[in-house]
């Protein structure tokens, strides 16, 4: 072994002190004297995984409010609800009105379209019912809002007692999140000759049609969807496509978005991400981040999926996870079209999940407001059971489009768009995707399996699907059947022996050397079996992540460091990582002695028969914070053998 030079090593001690001192002072600064609470971000990492997200298009939810509804063209509302394409009343006090419906469907997170002005006028008559043709990224459409809510000019940022304030105190009061829906790429098509025009609270600041600041692109339309600078620079749909290059555009959608931050948004969907470079994303998300570092992005790249380089680059570089477009996909298939093969398609997107850094992080569903309703492909109630059971037992965070507790879905021309977007006419709690919904969710915040852990296929026919999530000795088994009723000899269940009792149904289902025998599944049978051991506890709690590291059966991961809670550089005392699958290995670690202190630390690999093998670099540095959690997104950095 190389020792160090003397003079590195005063130098790293320098460094060491530096940084302690620095980070102390900042962290023990009054906090009006500094912009970012460094507490916060080295304490405040917000984990998503457990959420059960549900997506409301505003306008079809509820209508808590009438006096808003003629807006300020009273053309554009249609009081009949029989025009698709017009207003239909929905608002932001209705879906407060609806929360506690939602809470007790196991909803902790909502994501609504877009809350922006929007422009006022019908483009191929259709109204901007949907949110994505936006106007003023500083003001709530007043469609969604009381009738006199929207301030006067420049005073959005003082006014904090509208309606959109109250969902979000209505929101964190039942431990709920708000997900903001925006878009960076585009503004507004063209409607009766005007085009492009942006308002900053107000003001007029850029128009399409007299781009003297040059906002946007003047390319024309995407002729060419495999050009990359096409898809980057033209127009999608007549869009208004903004000039990332220009920083004042920058400027602007990055104060905007911090604006409703600060008002307490929880969480961030992005639309059109395919449709910027991935630098724009980057500098956004970094600034973003920055301004709220508990903050969670995921953004919209259309129909991605993992044999797509660009979008897993973009996945796992831009510092934002995805709506996971590959796995709707293959369960649309396989559940809502009766594909032939099946779950095998399900377990083909599952296989490549190693191409993602963050697999557990894509946001999984299986139908949204652009795309037929799952049961206008299959409407058979069952069959949608068992899909929603899929997504909210397999890896990913689930994402439940409104109205499918109540099976809600119009099947006028197949489904599609406009038509799946009907207004929500039931609110029923008794029905049984509402209970599923619900107990799933509840399992969901109960279970790391479920929510972090491993996702291992154990049977699998085109009909039937059994697998089981891990997290340390935390497990849940799940098995689907798409068919009719039949009975499996034997599945391996990782459980241990005894009666264990299925989270939906209460039957019970006895393991025998870790298998469950002669298993009976009724047809679209869903069971679920779950068992929860210790979880870690401390007061700081790091989620350590680690990519790119490929092991062999028999090696495993581990953290080693200068701390007691990583071993004091013992390495027989290191803590161990989870495998997660071929590029990932995570854990929840737990810190209390070294609470508020720096420490230094490194991965390394267990090898039986073998020496370990550390990775090759002098440390891994961290200010632990004296409470909190936090992630560690790290790569593994090739050790030597010695
Ligand atoms: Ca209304
Ligand atoms: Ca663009």
């Amino acid at each position: 072994m190389v020792s160090t030079p003397p003079s590195q090593a005063s130098d790293i001690q320098h460094e060491l002190t530096r940084a302690e001192v620095e980070v102390d002072s900042l962290v023990k600064a009054p906090q009006q004297d500094i912009d970012i609470d460094l507490e916060f971000l080295y304490t405040r990492d917000i984990e998503f995984r457990q959420e059960t997200i549900y997506f409301i298009v505003v306008d079809r939810f509820f209508d808590g409010e009438p006096d808003n509804n003629s807006g300020a063209n009273s053309e554009l509302f249609d009081t009949t609800g029989q025009s698709w394409g017009k207003y239909w009343g929905g608002d932001l006090q209705g879906v407060i009105e609806k929360l506690d419906y939602l809470k007790n469907l196991g909803v902790t997170a909502l994501w609504l379209t877009p809350l922006f002005e929007q422009v006022e006028g019908l483009f191929v008559d259709n109204a901007a019912i949907h949110g994505y043709w936006i106007k003023d990224f500083k003001r709530i459409n007043p469609r969604f809002i009381g009738k006199d809510e929207n301030p006067s000019l420049n005073k959005t940022q003082e006014t904090r007692d509208t309606t959109f304030d109250r969902l979000i105190a209505e929101l964190h009061q039942r431990n709920m999140k708000l997900i903001l829906d925006i878009v960076c790429n585009h503004s507004s098509p063209d409607i009766s000759g005007v085009k492009g025009e942006l308002y900053d609270d107000g003001v007029k600041i850029a128009d399409f049609n007299d781009d003297k600041d040059y906002w946007y692109h003047h390319y024309g339309e995407v002729t060419n969807w495999e050009d990359e600078w096409q898809v980057h620079n033209c127009e999608l749909s007549g869009l208004a496509t903004f000039n990332e290059n220009n920083s004042n555009y920058r400027n602007y959608i990055k104060a905007a978005i911090k604006q409703w931050l600060d008002r307490g948004v929880d969480a961030l969907r992005v639309d059109t991400v395919k449709h910027m470079p991935i630098w724009f994303w980057q500098e956004f998300n970094a600034e973003i981040q920055n301004h709220k570092p508990d903050v969670f992005v995921f953004g919209e790249w259309i129909y991605n999926n993992p044999h797509d380089e660009p979008s897993v680059e973009f996945a796992n570089c831009s510092g934002m996870t995805i709506l996971d477009f590959g796995l709707c996909v293959a369960i649309r298939g396989a559940l809502g079209q009766g594909a032939e093969g099946g779950f095998q398609l399900i377990q083909d997107i599952f296989d490549l999940d190693y191409r993602y850094n963050g697999a557990t992080e894509l946001v999984t569903f299986i139908d949204n407001h652009d795309m037929p309703r799952f049961q206008s492909l299959n409407p058979d109630p069952e069959m949608l059971r068992v899909a929603i059971a899929l997504i909210m037992t397999s890896r990913g965070i689930p994402c439940i489009y409104y109205g499918t507790e109540q099976y809600l879905h119009d099947d006028t021309n197949g489904g599609n768009d406009p038509y799946n977007r009907p207004m929500m006419v039931n609110w029923d709690s008794d029905t049984e995707i509402y209970r599923y919904i619900r107990l799933l969710s509840g399992l969901r915040r109960l279970n790391p399996a479920v929510s972090v852990g491993s996702h291992q296929q154990r049977y699998i026919t085109s009909d039937v699907y059994c697998y089981v999530r891990r997290y340390g000795n935390c497990m849940c088994f799940v098995a689907l059947n798409r068919g009719e009723a039949l009975v499996i000899d034997a599945v391996p269940t990782d459980f241990p022996d005894g009666e264990h009792t299925c989270v939906l149904s209460r039957r019970k289902f006895t393991v025998e050397n870790g298998m469950l025998h002669n298993l009976e599944l009724g047809p679209r049978d869903t069971i679920v079996l779950s068992r929860v051991g210790e979880r870690a506890k401390g007061q700081v709690l790091v989620r350590a992540q680690l990519n790119s590291v490929r092991t062999q059966p028999g090696e495993t991961i581990v953290v080693t460091g200068d701390c007691p809670e990583l071993g004091n550089w013992d390495i027989a005392k290191a803590y161990p990582l989870e495998y997660i699958n071929s590029n990932t290995w995570f854990a929840e670690i737990p810190f209390s002695e070294s609470a508020g202190k720096l420490i230094t630390y490194k991965y390394a690999m267990w090898r039986e028969g073998r020496p370990p093998l550390r990775e090759n670099l002098v440390s891994r540095r961290w200010f632990l914070a004296s409470e909190g959690t936090v992630k560690w997104r790290d790569v593994w950095v090739s050790g030597r053998e010695s």
